[in-house]
């Protein structure tokens, strides 16, 4: 399950990234993608905009250890208690990269319209220089990073089933990052952000 490729990072005007294409097999990968479309908690959250009660364009999940709550956009979640699986996989994350997480933010993006706008992943709970462990399943997405001070500076990722995006050190103090619509696309993706909230 684990990647036995050695992690290669990406170092760019502030930006640490890394990404291991086939992190989990396909078997491990398929039967991770139908356990969570299976999952019964899936919502289309409502965010505060600019004062308007605004639908997000994806469906969303916190799992979290007791008391882990994640505020974000005027949202306060209150955390869902781990599924079995995602219990093995956080353990496997923390023992591969030596970090400690205590939630996971999972996003179901249905089809190529549903999607992620520009921000960044720097919630005061997060603290500085926050690692985040992204999982992907499903059909594969394109996923853009942009310098926050130059905004033509991007970085583009394709996202594939199986593969583990790594975002650390002042990623989200330099960069915005953003999974942009892609209006022919009608297969689903879910996304695994494994996070640790102080
Ligand atoms: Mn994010």
């Amino acid at each position: 399950m684990v990647c036995d490729q050695p992690l290669r990072w990406q170092h760019q005007h502030g930006a640490s990234i890394a990404s291991c294409e086939h992190f989990l097999s396909p078997d491990a990968a398929d039967l991770m993608f139908r356990q969570a479309q299976a999952w019964p908690h899936w919502r289309q959250h409502h965010i505060s905009l600019f004062g308007r009660r605004v639908a997000e364009p994806r469906l969303g999940i916190w799992f979290a250890d007791p008391g882990v709550h994640y505020r974000y956009s005027g949202r306060d979640c209150e955390p869902l208690a781990w599924p079995k699986c995602l219990l093995q996989l956080r353990r496997l994350l923390e023992a591969s990269l030596q970090q400690r997480f205590n939630g996971v933010l999972c996003n179901r993006y249905r089809d190529g319209n549903d999607h992620m706008g520009w921000h960044s992943d720097d919630e005061p709970s997060l603290g500085g220089q926050p690692l985040i462990a992204s999982v992907s399943l499903g059909a594969g997405r394109d996923f853009v990073l942009r310098r926050k001070d130059d905004h033509r500076h991007k970085i583009s990722l394709h996202l594939q089933h199986g593969s583990l995006l790594l975002m650390a050190g002042t990623t989200q103090q330099c960069w915005q990052h953003a999974l942009p619509r892609r209006r022919q696309l009608t297969q689903e993706r879910i996304n695994l952000t494994f996070r640790l909230l102080g």
